[in-house]
């Protein structure tokens, strides 16, 4: 492969860090399961309006390639390489009271954590049969649980597409991965050992092959955001007992996309603020504040609807789980209260 042509349309921060220099150190070197260089930008190369532009294909991607990953992962969580990752899954340390504000102005939250099976590539570096076997491995786990958490796995392969419309509109499952996800190479064989597993009341849910392995998900309508966190760690706990996650102490839980090492946690809510969607220099002064992304209610690269938009925590690494969710809750205090300031 020959050094890509980047033109000034390549905003991402593979393009800015993968100087010709590096790429030529780079160009020769391949993982265990055969990554490479090329397979690495490869969606930021074919997408030019990426904001990262590279996947990990295994876990040892991040060694071999840490002369690109390295400077993306400090720029986008300000972590440096002689930094550890901290964890903290005890909800006790969480402090966020539940009010009639939060149930009013959030419509649902909802925590996910993304995670890979230790003995496995990534998804951009799988087999068809290894994605199987996850499939098989992470199902069957699943389908012991009991109580609260236990529901029926789902496969896509057989799905009705009326069905999957209505989960993928109702913010429950995963659409075909997009542009940046298929040249990831994350679409192979879709829909071959993808799908979804669900408790009935569908507050508890696992996508299983997607852009990670699993996605652990705790959803709920309204603002009970202590309880959603709860739900989660009960859950992971659980999923720990039955299969171990590609883990290191310095990067935290291994993920395909550097944007989610560390806690791989997102916890948002879908808040309507019709006001500050008119102030957004207010909005976005609390969001930053706070290190807060903005996104649209049907997930990322969407827009809002009806002055509804998704908000969630933008620290991931070097923070632990509870801090992520704390970020994410002080921050839509304050929202809320520049909302009603606004709305007088
Ligand atoms: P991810 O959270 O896995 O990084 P997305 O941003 O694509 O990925 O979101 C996945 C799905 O979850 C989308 O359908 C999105 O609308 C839904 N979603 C995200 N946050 C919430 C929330 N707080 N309430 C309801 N649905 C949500
Ligand atoms: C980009 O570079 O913009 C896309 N590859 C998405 C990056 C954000 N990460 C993610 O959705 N996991």
């Amino acid at each position: 492969m020959t050094y890509p042509t980047f033109t000034k349309e390549h905003k991402s921060l593979m393009a800015k860090y993968l100087t010709k220099d590096i790429f030529d150190q780079l160009k020769d070197k391949k993982t265990q399961n055969g990554f490479t260089i090329e397979d690495v930008i490869n969606s930021g190369v074919k997408n030019p309006d990426s904001g990262i532009g590279a996947y990990a294909g295994d876990s040892e991607s991040y060694k071999t390639f840490a002369l690109l990953f390295d400077p993306i992962i400090e720029e986008y969580h300000h972590f440096a390489q002689d930094d550890t990752h901290q964890s903290d899954l005890n909800p006790d340390h969480l402090n966020a009271p539940t009010s009639d504000d939060l149930d009013k102005y959030i419509v649902s939250t909802r925590i996910r954590v993304g995670r890979n099976l230790a003995d496995f590539p990534l998804g951009p570096a799988i087999s068809d049969e290894q994605r199987d076997a996850v499939e098989k491995i992470v199902s069957n786990a699943l389908n012991s649980l009991d109580g609260d958490l236990s529901g029926t796995y789902y496969p896509i392969d057989g799905m009705s597409k009326k069905d999957s419309e209505q989960l993928i509109e109702d913010h429950f499952l995963f659409k075909a991965g997009d542009r940046f996800l298929e040249t990831a190479g994350l679409n192979r064989n879709w829909p071959m050992g993808r799908g979804i597993y669900h408790n009935k009341d569908k507050t508890f849910l696992v996508w299983i092959n997607e852009e990670d392995q699993l996605r652990i998900i705790s959803m709920q309508k309204g603002g009970n955001i202590k309880e959603v966190f709860t739900r989660l760690t009960t859950a992971i706990s659980k999923l720990e007992e039955k299969m171990e996650f590609s883990f290191n102490k310095h990067l935290g839980y291994i993920t395909s996309c550097p944007t989610n090492l560390g806690t791989a946690m997102r916890a948002s809510v879908h808040i309507k603020v019709p006001n500050l969607s008119k102030n957004m220099e207010i909005f976005k002064r609390i969001t930053d504040k706070h290190h807060l992304q903005i996104r649209g209610i049907d997930g990322e690269h969407s827009q809002s609807k009806g002055g509804i938009y998704d908000i969630s925590n933008k620290r991931r690494l070097g923070v632990s789980e509870v801090q992520c969710v704390q970020d994410m809750y002080d921050g839509v205090v304050e929202l809320i209260k520049a909302e009603k300031e606004l709305s007088i």
